[in-house]
C-alpha cells in the first residue's frame, strides 16, 4: 500500500526496555526527532512481558539498571534481586525523571520496513491497536535510522505439540501471561520447561497449587541466589562511587562490577579451589559463574570438578534418591556454565513436596495435548487445569526476522539469515545500511548485563550518528567482506570454549529448524567494546560511508 503521508522522523527506535529508553533520551538531548514503537501498553520491554508468577531478574542491582544520573541518584531498591514489579515501578521512576512516554507509541508492532536507496531512509510499516489485542490500523513512517531495542527474547517459542488446540483448560507461554493475573491457587498445574523461567514458575506455584506437575527435558544447573530486602542505608544502594562502578562494568567479562576470578583452576591447589567454590556459593548468585576461575568454561577437568560439587550441595536438598538423580544427575547433562544457569531460591525443596511430579521428557517423551491434559509416551493422561509452558524463545535473531525488513537488494533479513547470523559487530548487517541492533546475537547479549550491553552498543551507535551528521554522511552499510571476519571471530571465541556441548538457545539448538551456531560474543564484554570504539576511531572500518547525491 501507498503510505500517505508517512510521519517523518531521524531515528525510529523499536522497542521501550532498558536498550530503548537508553537511546531514546540520549537522542533527544541530542536533537534528533527520535519515536519509539512498541508492541506493549507500557514501558519495560521484558519486563512487561515477564509478569508469570516468580519472574525476577538475576543480575543482582545496583549492577540492573541504566547510568543516567538522573535515574541512580535518588532510586532505591528493596531486593538484591528485585521482582517484575519493582522493576516495574523503576520504569514508571524512569518516565517520573525522563519523561519518555510522550514521545513512545505504545501498542504498536513494527511489521516491516523497506529500504528507499534514493532517499537514504527507511521506510516503515506498523500495526496500531487501542490496546494489545484490539483492532488494528497501519501506521506508516519515514525514518533516516532504524535502531532496534527489541531484546533477545522477543519471539516466544511454543514446540509444535499434537492436538495442542484440544486442551481445555488454562494454557500460556510464561511470557504472554495475563496482564491482569490468574489466580492458580488449588489447581493442577503442568509446567513444561526448567529453564530460568520455569525454574521461577515452579517454585512460586508448587507451594500453591493442589498438584504441580514438572515436564524436564534438562536439569537446570541452578545456582542458590540468596535473595537479601535491603533498605536505603545498604551498600546495594549507596551512591558513593557509582559513576566508577558503572565505568567498571564495561571493563569486565560479564558487563558486571565484579569480574572472573584472575586465575586458571589448576593454578590453585585442590583445597584453594574448594575454598574458593564454598565461598561463592555461600554468596550466591551468577557469581558462583562470573567470579569462577578464568578457564571454568574452557577446561572440561574443572569442570566436572565444579559440576561435582554443584551436585553434591544439590543432592543434600532433595530427600528421595530418584528425584536427586533427575535434578542432579550422577552424569552432567552439559559442562556447568555453558547454558544459562537459573538463581533459585526454593527449588529443589519444591520436590520433596508431595503435591509435586516430575516427568522425565528424556525417558518418556510428550506424545500429545489432549482436553484433558498432556499425553506422555507411555500412554499416561496427565489431567491438568493449567499447562505453563516455559519453553523459551527464539531467541537473539527472533525478534528481528519476525520483522520483515526488505533491504538493498529487496531480500529481507530473515532470508539472509536462514542458515546462520552474519552481522557486523552484532549491531549492523550487510544489505540493511542504517539500521542497528541492540543486545541482540553476535554481541556478548547472553553473557552480559543487560543495561550494561544496552549502553555500550547504545553510545556506539549513537557517536556513529553524530559522526554521520559531523560529516555529511546518509549512509552507513557493513561490508559483506566485515562481516565474514566478524562471523569467523565469533566462532573461533566459541570454540575456545565448551558452549556447543549444550543444547541452549546460546547456540540455537533450543529451536528445531533453526541453525546451531555460536550466536554470542564469548570474548567478554570489555574486548568487545573496545574493538567496537577501535573500529570507529578508525573512521569507521568496515563499513562504507557515503552521502546522498
Ligand atoms: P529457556 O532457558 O530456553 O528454557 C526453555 C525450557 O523449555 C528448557 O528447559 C527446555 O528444555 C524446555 N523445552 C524447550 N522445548 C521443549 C520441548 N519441545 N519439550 C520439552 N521441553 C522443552 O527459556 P526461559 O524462558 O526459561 O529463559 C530464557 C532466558 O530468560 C534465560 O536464559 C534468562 O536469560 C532469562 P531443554 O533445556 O532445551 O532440554
Amino acid at each position: 500500500a501507498s503510505p500517505s503521508p508517512p510521519l517523518s522522523l531521524d531515528i525510529l527506535v523499536v522497542g521501550c526496555g532498558f536498550g530503548g529508553i537508553y537511546q531514546l533520551h540520549h537522542f533527544r538531548k541530542l536533537g534528533y526527532s527520535v519515536k519509539i514503537f512498541d508492541a506493549a501498553s507500557n514501558l519495560g520491554g521484558i519486563w512487561y512481558w515477564n509478569c508469570y508468577p516468580g519472574a525476577r531478574v538475576d543480575s543482582e542491582v545496583p549492577n540492573y539498571e541504566l547510568s543516567i544520573p538522573e535515574l541512580w541518584k535518588d532510586w532505591t531498591w528493596t531486593e538484591k534481586y528485585p521482582g517484575w514489579m519493582e522493576l516495574r515501578q523503576y520504569f514508571e521512576y524512569v518516565e517520573e525523571k525522563l519523561d519518555v512516554k510522550k514521545d513512545i507509541q505504545f501498542n504498536t508492532r513494527v511489521v516491516g520496513a523497506t529500504w528507499d536507496e534514493e532517499q537514504h531512509e527507511w521506510l516503515i510499516e506498523a500495526q496500531a491497536r487501542m490496546n494489545p489485542t484490539g483492532a488494528s490500523t497501519t501506521v506508516w513512517v519515514r525514518a533516516r535510522f532504524l535502531v532496534l531495542c527489541v531484546g533477545f527474547a522477543a519471539k516466544p517459542y511454543i514446540p509444535n505439540y499434537k492436538s495442542l488446540e484440544t486442551f481445555q483448560g488454562i494454557l500460556h507461554h510464561t511470557s504472554q501471561w495475563p496482564q491482569a493475573g490468574l489466580d492458580l491457587h488449588g489447581k493442577r498445574v503442568g509446567v513444561i520447561g526448567t529453564g530460568a523461567s520455569g525454574v521461577q514458575v515452579i517454585q512460586e506455584l508448587g507451594p500453591e497449587v493442589s498438584q504441580l506437575t514438572v515436564f524436564q527435558r534438562t536439569p537446570n544447573l541452578a545456582l542458590p541466589m540468596r535473595q537479601v530486602k535491603i533498605d536505603g542505608d545498604s551498600v546495594m544502594n549507596s551512591k558513593d562511587s557509582r559513576t566508577e562502578m558503572y565505568e567498571q562494568r564495561r571493563k569486565t567479562v560479564g558487563g558486571f562490577f565484579y569480574d572472573r576470578h584472575h586465575r586458571r583452576g589448576p593454578e590453585a591447589t585442590p583445597e584453594e579451589r574448594l575454598a574458593h567454590l564454598e565461598q561463592l556459593w555461600a554468596n550466591g548468585g551468577l557469581r558462583f559463574l562470573h567470579q569462577n576461575f578464568y578457564d571454568l568454561r574452557m577446561n572440561q577437568e574443572l569442570n566436572d570438578e565444579v559440576y561435582e560439587f554443584w551436585r553434591r550441595k544439590v543432592r543434600e536438598r532433595i530427600h528421595d534418591p530418584i528425584m536427586q538423580e533427575k535434578l542432579a544427575p550422577t552424569i552432567p547433562p552439559h559442562p556447568i556454565g555453558v547454558k544459562r544457569a537459573s538463581l533459585e531460591q526454593n527449588y529443589y525443596e519444591v520436590f520433596n513436596q508431595p503435591n509435586a511430579t516430575l516427568i522425565d521428557l528424556e525417558e518418556c517423551p510428550i506424545a500429545e495435548m489432549t482436553p484433558q491434559g498432556i499425553k506422555t509416551a507411555d500412554g499416561t493422561v496427565h489431567e491438568l487445569d493449567a499447562i505453563v509452558m516455559a519453553t523459551g524463545f527464539d531467541s537473539l535473531t527472533g525478534g528481528i526476522t519476525q520483522i520483515d525488513f526488505k533491504g538493498v537488494d529487496g531480500g529481507s533479513i530473515a532470508e539472509k539469515w536462514k542458515n546462520g547470523v552474519h552481522s557486523y559487530l552484532g549491531m549492523t548487517s550487510a544489505g540493511f545500511p542504517n539500521m542497528f541492533f541492540v543486545y541482540g546475537p553476535q554481541a556478548p547479549t547472553a553473557f552480559c548485563n543487560g543495561p550494561t550491553c544496552g549502553e555500550i552498543q547504545g553510545d556506539w551507535i549513537i557517536d556513529c550518528i553524530k559522526y554521520m551528521a559531523t560529516n555529511q554522511l546518509t549512509r552507513i552499510e557493513a561490508k559483506v567482506d566485515a562481516e565474514e571476519h566478524w562471523r569467523q571471530k565469533i566462532f573461533e571465541l566459541s570454540a575456545q570454549g565448551l558452549w556447543g556441548k549444550a543444547r541452549s538457545w546460546y547456540m540455537g539448538s533450543n529451536i528445531p529448524s533453526k541453525a546451531v551456531e555460536p550466536l554470542n560474543w564469548a570474548g567478554g564484554v570489555q574486548a568487545y567494546n573496545e574493538l567496537c570504539m577501535e573500529k570507529a576511531k578508525r573512521g569507521y572500518e568496515g563499513f562504507v560511508l557515503s552521502g546522498r547525491p
